[in-house]
């Protein structure tokens, strides 16, 4: 009889154990799909242009129609400049419209938001601001990041990229952080954010020595969406094996389109994203 009452008791635990392993389980499942799903964005290409591959970018925006470009200048690529310009699709020169001393500074991103064009520096904690139209400098700023990277902007304010996961919102007016986004693919912080763009209520960035652009949601910083481009990456270096990285990302709402090119690239590929 007793023998008979511990077999049951045993029955029971096991069976209490079983429920309670099938309830971590689908405790922990349920908690998995509640992290966000991250979609694989598909492209098409509808255009290729020239760009010039003394062309270190690090900067790409439209301004209406026509497509600006910064660029810096590293130490060792004595041809390269860092230049804020227009560019010509025709040809892929670049139409120089403001250059910083290179002995100094080396450009970075760059972005248009009511007429004023902002950029950033890289090691100085300095930004330079310029009358769209006139090219003017106007104005210079100073960013806490040690180091800026990529920069873009939602209408109202400024957001740049530090080559961290952050991205920082800037007053356009006193450069005050409006706030700052923790960016996060899943569960994992993603660093190395870098150029920017801003397109349809999301922040697009290119992840630094990758061929991917992540879409970022910017009311939370999940990721929420990964464009491959590595396909791009290979035919460019199959025309020129010297190039560097995938690097500018720029929107052109008037065909609704989107321009991407790359440090030294000899390319600039427009192209139309399909979910
Ligand atoms: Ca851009």
């Amino acid at each position: 009889m007793k023998y008979l009452y511990s077999k049951k008791i045993a029955i029971l635990i096991a069976i209490s154990f079983v429920f309670i392993l099938w309830g971590i389980i689908s405790y922990r499942s349920f908690n998995h799909n509640q992290s966000p799903q991250i979609l694989s964005l598909s492209y098409r290409i509808i255009n290729q242009y020239p760009h010039s591959i003394n062309s270190y970018t690090q900067g790409l925006f439209f301004d209406g129609d026509i497509l600006y470009e910064s660029t810096g200048s590293p130490d060792y690529l004595l041809q390269t400049q860092s230049v804020l310009g227009s560019l010509d699709l025709k040809t892929g020169n670049i139409y120089i419209k403001a250059e910083l001393d290179r002995d100094i500074y080396f450009g970075e991103g760059s972005t248009i938001l009511n007429n004023k064009i902002y950029q950033l520096t890289y090691k100085n904690q300095k930004g330079f601001v310029y009358d769209a139209k006139t090219f003017e400098q106007i104005q210079t700023f100073e960013f806490e990041s040690r180091e800026g990277w990529g920069l873009t902007n939602d209408g109202t304010n400024l957001i740049m990229s530090d080559g961290t996961n952050r991205l920082i919102y800037l007053s356009p007016e006193n450069f005050k952080v409006i706030k700052t986004l923790e960016v996060k693919r899943g569960n994992i912080a993603q660093n190395s954010l870098n150029e920017l763009e801003y397109i349809q209520g999301f922040v697009y960035a290119n992840i630094y020595q990758t061929n991917q652009i992540v879409k970022i949601n910017p009311d939370n910083g999940e990721i929420i969406g990964v464009l491959d481009l590595s396909d791009i990456v290979s035919q460019t270096r199959e025309k020129d094996p010297n190039i560097a990285q995938l690097n500018g990302i720029a929107y052109k709402a008037s065909t609704n389109t989107v321009f991407i090119t790359g440090k030294l690239w000899p390319q600039v590929y427009e192209i139309q994203l399909k979910e």
